[in-house]
């Protein structure tokens, strides 16, 4: 393809930001080229600044579940807008999104807005330690909850995209506290709270690993982890940053049956705008200040065009009809992915849940794939890699790695589908 405004722009911004991007994955590091910088979206579809067209199912990494450029949402940003930004006061519309949350999500009776995904969970696991007073922590091999200190340890997303250990800077003094687990491993959580009754504060999980791919809890394991946190005095946190009004409205627990004593949420709850929360049960939430001893503050927490962005789009998405048909969408994208690969003689591993997938290239001898070590063993990165840029000359953008997921927005009619299958199936004769 020929981007020489990409090739400018991406020279440019080294010179000024670390790696030319202000977050790592963004890079294209694993792939390899030059990441497209992007000037437009609408609906499904992007932009880049050589005017480029492509079918987006990265989708800002999830937030954009009603696609690019929704003009409702624009609308309301826009009206919010005309009467100021931010105040660092209480604004009515904070408690409107609170209440919405608080009604389509079973297990949250309180919830605080912060900015990020990094923040609610930074925070929930402060909540958590400060309302068990117990100090670690577990949280299992490849999933990724963020960037604070303590979380990144055996971390997934650009952690695992980049092929670090772990983060230079994260002590081990601050580290020493966090235990890991490979995902799905039921038998070394149970042995953990065993061997340290009555000091695990919590234990943090993503519904879906898709932060090393895309792995589905198997045996009951979401199951298990509540039963054991219910039972040690352990607080019980659902990582549903991505996995939050996108597996189904109410997240991952309300389709699984869970009912987690805190819930991390992000993404789509912002509607394209920086918005993470951290929430769940009222007698945990009331230790968070100014009620209870737990501090965290933060300037922007709550600002109404976040607040309104993130009311709009839920209040589109969450429409039973809208996200049903949503859901049949992925499925069709990923049904066609699945018999072109197999067509074509290609072993994959893909799966789909609600409006977000993910598949590995593996080799055909490669076992099912339910955790980190084995998706850093048998995943073909250099395949992933000759697809993915076979896919952007079709049209096609998808993550720029083989450690995340993909998602699709109510923008991705059936004529879009259709025209990213027909770009699967030349792909994969190049791949
Ligand atoms: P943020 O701080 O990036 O808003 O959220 C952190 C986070 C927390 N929990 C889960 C389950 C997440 O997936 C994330 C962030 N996801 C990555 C993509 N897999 C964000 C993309 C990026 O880092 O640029």
């Amino acid at each position: 393809m020929h981007i020489p405004h990409s090739e400018a722009a991406f020279t440019a911004a080294q010179h000024l930001i670390p790696g030319g991007v202000n977050s790592p994955v963004r890079a294209f590091r694993s792939v390899g080229g030059t990441p497209r910088f992007m000037q437009r979206g609408q609906g499904a579809f992007v932009w880049d600044i050589d005017n480029h067209r492509y079918i987006d199912y990265v989708l800002s990494w999830g937030p954009l579940i009603l696609g690019h450029a929704h003009p409702e949402v624009v609308a309301q940003i826009s009206r919010t807008a005309q009467s100021g930004t931010s105040f660092g006061t209480p604004h009515e519309l904070e408690t409107a999104l609170a209440q919405l949350v608080v009604d389509v999500v079973p297990s949250i009776d309180m919830i605080r807005f912060v900015n990020s995904g990094t923040e609610a969970c930074m925070s929930a696991l402060r909540l958590a330690r400060a309302y068990t007073g117990r100090s670690k922590i577990i949280k299992f091999a490849g999933n990724y909850h963020g960037h604070a200190d303590m979380l990144l340890v055996q971390a997934g997303s650009g952690v695992a995209t980049l092929g670090l250990p772990d983060s230079a800077g994260v002590t081990s003094a601050t580290s020493a506290d966090t235990l890991v687990v490979e995902y799905n491993d039921t038998a070394t959580l149970t042995h953990l709270f065993a061997q340290y009754p009555d000091e695990i504060a919590a234990v943090i999980v993503e519904p879906v690993a898709a932060n090393m791919g895309f792995v589905l809890p198997q045996n009951q394991f979401l199951q298990h982890i509540q039963t054991l946190c219910r039972s040690h005095g352990a607080v019980f946190i659902m990582d549903e940053v991505m996995t939050g009004f996108r597996v189904a409205v109410g997240g991952a627990q309300a389709d699984w049956g869970l009912d987690p004593d805190l819930t991390c949420l992000g993404k789509v709850i912002g509607g394209g705008l920086p918005v993470g929360a951290y929430a769940g049960k009222r007698h945990i939430m009331e230790h968070v200040a100014p009620l209870g001893t737990m501090y965290q503050a933060g300037t922007l927490s709550g600002n109404p065009l976040a607040m309104i962005a993130g009311l709009t789009t839920l209040q589109i998405a969450s429409q039973p009809q809208v996200f049903a048909e949503l859901c049949a969408q992925t499925t069709a994208l990923c049904t066609g992915i699945s018999r072109i690969m197999h067509d074509a003689g290609i072993p994959v591993q893909i799966g789909h849940v609600g409006s977000m997938f993910g598949w590995y290239f593996v080799p055909e001898s490669a076992p099912p794939i339910h955790n980190y070590r084995d998706a850093k063993q048998w995943v073909d990165t250099q395949r992933y890699a000759r697809f993915f840029h076979r896919m952007l000359a079709n049209g096609v953008y998808l993550a720029p790695s083989a450690f995340e997921a993909g998602f699709v927005s109510t923008a991705h009619t059936s004529d879009i589908i259709t025209t990213t299958l027909e770009a699967v199936a030349d792909a994969v004769k190049h791949c």
